[in-house]
């Protein structure tokens, strides 16, 4: 019980951390759990609640290189609440550099949210994970 307490305590620290990196930089770095270096700017910055925007992802590799030719699919939820995002948000266009453009994002409810970017290069998928909390 008090080992499961501090875990979760431990995991809500880095949560607040996570968080914490989206709202100080307009281009939010994730590095954690993917192969690749994500960041993200919103067409709506702020983040407003039920407005449909686009984001521009871009994407390089570890070691700075931007990465061109890429397929990118986006899915999301809140994991507090058990529900996914109210729309299907679709890749629409490589901008190039690294750039790629996802349109129809829209969030219902303010809170925790976590937006799975997974990218795919030939038969490689890669998800990265981007914390957001509005
Ligand atoms: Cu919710």
């Amino acid at each position: 019980m008090e080992i499961f307490k501090a875990i979760r305590t431990l995991i809500n620290i880095s949560l607040l951390f996570t968080v914490g990196l989206v709202h100080s930089q307009d281009q939010t770095s994730i590095t954690n759990t993917c192969a690749y270096k994500l960041s993200f700017v919103s067409e709506l910055d702020p983040i407003e609640i039920n407005r449909m925007h686009s984001w521009t992802i871009h994407i390089e590799t570890l070691t700075g290189i931007p990465v061109e030719g890429a397929a990118i699919t986006l899915e999301g939820g809140m994991p507090e609440h058990d529900h996914g995002l109210p729309t299907s948000p679709r890749m629409t266009a490589e901008l190039g550099s690294g750039d790629y453009r996802i349109e129809g994002i829209r969030f219902h409810m303010s809170g925790v949210w976590e937006i799975t970017a997974t990218i795919i290069i030939d038969d490689t998928h890669n998800s990265c994970v981007i914390p957001l909390e509005l």
